[in-house]
């Protein structure tokens, strides 16, 4: 597996501290577009997020580590579907998920539309026969199938269901979904958190507690960016008013890092606008932010 240098890998990391050998995280790229429904640009989500992340600190001043420098991470080379889709870009993003995390890497994807996080959350679904998912996101994507494709980005998590009990499944931050995703989650007994209960505080303060307290031992992150709200995440596809801010977004995960073991995750529907790149620094501030939660303890 290839990786990228100093120049385009996450950081910015010299290779001693960037090289898959050494580094206990590894940071996949699947640029995959091609189902879009309104704004199109996910594709190039991965290397925008790579980019901006040249500006993000080595430390972090909240979790007071340098991360990078003491478990290293490796870029591997973005994935080439050569045009191809659907189940066979699921397949190669698959593989290479598997093949690192025999290697026991911590694996992070970045997308690409949301439909690519099937194929992570099954191949940490086999090795983590327990896991739970955590589902950030504007839109429930429980359609089965959305204009005539199983493989939408709106029907991701019905696919995930495929493998997944349902009652593993947690959203949070949900605020549009379909009269069929309603009916699924009350039937299926999918733990749904709507942006509306969090805001409009059913939960009180204590809304982040109830999301963990659904969340078993192994958790995996599925993050689209959209679950943010469009005030600090302009650059997605299809925004949603109602949204997750950030600090809430980050002592979420930190809460999940301390009481729970996240195993890996993703982040998917990051659109880059050209010339707005403060929402693309934002992404991989995430993806810092996200590890360091990962890896509180260890
Ligand atoms: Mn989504």
């Amino acid at each position: 597996m290839k990786t990228l240098g100093l120049e385009d890998n996450f950081l910015g990391i010299e290779e001693s501290h960037s090289d898959i050998n050494h580094a206990a995280i590894a940071i996949v790229s699947a640029p995959y577009e091609h189902t879009v429904s309104y704004g199109g640009g996910t594709g190039r989500g991965p290397s925008a997020i790579l980019d901006a992340s040249h500006y993000v600190e080595f430390w972090d001043e909240e979790f007071r580590r340098e991360l990078c420098f003491e478990k290293g991470i490796a870029t591997i080379e973005p994935i080439d579907f050569g045009g191809r889709s659907d189940a066979y870009a699921l397949a190669r993003i698959e593989t290479q998920v598997r093949d690192l995390l025999a290697r026991d890497k911590f694996v992070v994807t970045l997308g690409g539309e949301h439909t690519i996080s099937s194929a992570p959350i099954r191949a940490h679904f086999e090795k983590y026969p327990n896991l739970s998912v955590l589902q950030i996101d504007a839109h429930s994507d429980l359609r089965e199938e959305y204009e005539g494709n199983p493989f939408s980005h709106a029907s991701v998590m019905a696919r995930v269901l495929e493998f997944l009990p349902p009652q593993r499944l947690v959203q949070a931050g949900i605020r549009a979904q379909c009269r069929e995703e309603h009916e699924r989650i009350e039937r299926e007994g999918i733990q749904t958190f709507f942006g509306w209960e969090i805001r409009q505080g059913v939960y009180g303060q204590s809304w982040k507690e109830r999301v963990l307290d659904a969340l078993g031992p192994e958790v995996y992150i599925t993050f689209d960016i959209d679950g943010l709200d469009p005030s600090i995440m302009p650059s997605t596809g299809t925004p949603e008013p109602g949204g997750l801010l950030w600090d809430e977004t980050i002592q979420l995960m930190k809460m999940i890092g301390t009481h729970r073991r996240i195993v890996g995750f993703d982040l998917v529907e990051l659109a880059p606008v050209e010339g707005v790149t403060w929402p693309d620094f934002l992404a991989a501030k995430l993806v810092g932010k996200m590890l360091n939660a990962a890896f509180i303890g260890r």
